[in-house]
C-alpha cells in the first residue's frame, strides 16, 4: 500500500510528526505533498513562517517519509494520487469528508489530530514576553 498525505507542515511540531508516522505505518511507502507558500496563503491568509524549500528539507529528512513534492493546488489531488501511484490518502480529521470524491481511485482515511498543538499556538507562545 502506497500512502499519500498533504499539508503545509510550517514550524514543524509533534502533531505533524505523529500524523506522518501513523500514515507511514498504514502502508509500505509514504509520499507527502507539501503546500507551496502561495497555496498556504490561499488556505490560511498568511505566508508560512518557513518557506517551501525549508519545509521540504525538514520533511524529506524524516525516517517515516519516502518522497516529497510541492502541492500547488488543492484541486490537483487526483493528478498527484495517480502520478505517485498512491492507493491510500490519509488526512487529518479537520478535512473529514472533503476528499471523499476521490474514493474511486484510492482508499481515504481521516486520522484524529493531536489535541492542543498547532503552528499558530507555537508561534503565539514564543511571541509572548
Ligand atoms: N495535524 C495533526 N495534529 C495537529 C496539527 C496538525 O494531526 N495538532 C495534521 C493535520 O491534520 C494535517 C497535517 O498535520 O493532516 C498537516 O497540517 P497542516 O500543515 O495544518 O496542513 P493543512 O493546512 O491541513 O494542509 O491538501 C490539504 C492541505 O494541504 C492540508
Amino acid at each position: 500500500m502506497r500512502v499519500i498525505t498533504f499539508g503545509t507542515f510550517d514550524v514543524f511540531h509533534v502533531g505533524h510528526l505523529r500524523i506522518l508516522e501513523r500514515a507511514r505505518q498504514m502502508g509500505t511507502a509514504l509520499i507527502v505533498g507539501i503546500s507551496t507558500d502561495e497555496l498556504n496563503y490561499s488556505k490560511k491568509g498568511r505566508k508560512p513562517y518557513y518557506d517551501l524549500s525549508e519545509r521540504i528539507e525538514i520533511i524529506r529528512a524524516l525516517r517515516c517519509v519516502d518522497t516529497v513534492f510541492p502541492e500547488e493546488s488543492l484541486e490537483l489531488k487526483r493528478y498527484y494520487i495517480e502520478n505517485y501511484k498512491a492507493n491510500l490518502l490519509v488526512m487529518g480529521d479537520d478535512w473529514t469528508g472533503k476528499f471523499d470524491a476521490l474514493n474511486d481511485i484510492c482508499k481515504i482515511i481521516y486520522l484524529p489530530r493531536t489535541p492542543s498543538i498547532s503552528t499558530t499556538a507555537v508561534i503565539e507562545k514564543i511571541r509572548k514576553p
